[in-house]
């Protein structure tokens, strides 16, 4: 866990013109910048937002898959996919962590989450409804993951930047269980192929749509390139993710539900439709098909953790109780 000490630390800076300019110095020097660094407080509050909102993402991702566990269809595909959901547990964990050492805690950020001000990805409002969902997931919503949290790497922020090594390594792992499932859905029978084609048609647009707005609609996203926090904009990384799912969805047999999708040979790009923005900030905004569902499903989570929460408090007080009577006693 990295330095709890940090909750509470005072977090104002003197901004004046030198100090900003000395900070955004050690950026464009791709130094990184690590918890004790005195840094921006713009730059802090960016950082606390996005990886306190890609931790939960992680968190509340698990709910569509773990949907699937006590179904899944063979014990192999059962141990996989808990695998899977066991790792983002993990991926919240250390995004969680990782946003602590920059003074905010857990317990904050989970109020944020459960009272609607912080977000998670949209991408997890959309229902889980046949076995095909999942390989669609691993397949798209972990490709895009890779594509996005790959860069993430190169972060200017230390703590993110070694939690998205590690991230990554097991994401990749991820889209490779998701993509041979519908490879395997494909290669069957009739029924199996449509299975995934359907799976495909729902999770195709969504996935789009995990990159975020446009870059012109992007509040945060100049100022977090700048900073080198992002390392491509929204519609960069959306371009490379359409480039290379194309080819893997013409190896399945299957088809992307976008009549517009066409190489440009000029551009170097696939061109693809237009992203149904207002389903995206309607999502956003709470009124998903899941949206309730899932918060109240973190809500339950945390309500019923509590005792656990109040027993390792309770046993750290006895320890430290202990560790002093037994220092005073040998005085
Ligand atoms: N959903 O100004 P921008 C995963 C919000 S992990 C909801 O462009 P920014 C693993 C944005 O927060 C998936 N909200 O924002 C897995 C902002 O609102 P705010 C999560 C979205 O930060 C796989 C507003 O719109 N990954 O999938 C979305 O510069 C399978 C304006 O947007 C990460 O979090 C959205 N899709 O760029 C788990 C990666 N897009 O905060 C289980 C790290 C935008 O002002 C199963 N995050 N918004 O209230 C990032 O790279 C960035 O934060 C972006 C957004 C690219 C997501």
């Amino acid at each position: 866990m990295y330095s709890q000490g940090l909750i509470g630390a005072k977090t104002e800076t003197t901004e004046d013109e030198s100090f900003l300019a000395a900070f955004q110095a050690r950026i464009d020097a791709e130094e990184k910048i690590e918890p004790n660094d005195p840094m921006p407080v713009g730059y802090r509050r960016t950082l606390i937002r996005q990886i306190g909102q890609h931790a939960h993402s992680e968190i509340v991702g698990m709910l569509p898959e773990g949907n699937w566990i006590t179904r899944a269809p063979s014990l192999k595909r059962k141990a996989a996919l808990l695998a899977k959901v066991q790792d983002e547990g993990g991926h919240g964990l250390y995004l969680y962590s990782a946003a602590e050492t920059l003074g905010v805690s857990r317990e904050q950020m989970t109020e944020e989450l459960l009272s609607g001000k912080a977000k998670y990805s949209s991408i997890f409002n959309y229902p889980t409804q046949t076995w095909a969902d999942i390989g669609a997931i691993g397949w798209l919503v972990d490709g895009a993951a890779i594509m996005n949290q790959i860069p993430l790497c190169r972060c200017s922020y230390g703590p993110y930047a070694r939690a998205m090594i590690r991230v990554c390594k097991e994401e990749s792992f991820h889209q490779r269980q998701g993509y041979e499932i519908m490879m395997t859905l494909a290669r069957g029978t009739p029924d199996q192929k449509e299975l995934a084609q359907d799976a495909l048609n729902r999770w195709w647009w969504p996935s789009l749509m995990m990159f975020g707005p446009h870059d012109g609609d992007s509040q945060h996203g100049d100022q977090s390139m700048a900073w080198k926090i992002k390392r491509f904009t929204n519609d960069e990384l959306r371009q490379q993710f359409v480039d290379s799912t194309v080819p893997q969805a013409q190896y399945l047999g299957l088809t992307l539900p976008d009549p517009d999708l066409k190489w440009n040979d000029e551009r170097g790009h696939y061109d693809f439709g237009a992203i149904d923005w207002d389903e995206f900030w309607r999502v956003v905004k709470g009124g998903g098909t899941m949206n309730k569902e899932r918060i109240a499903a973190r809500k339950k989570a945390w309500d019923d953790g509590e005792w656990v929460r109040e027993a390792v408090l309770a046993h750290g007080e006895k320890r430290k109780a202990r560790r002093e009577a037994a220092k005073m006693a040998a005085e």
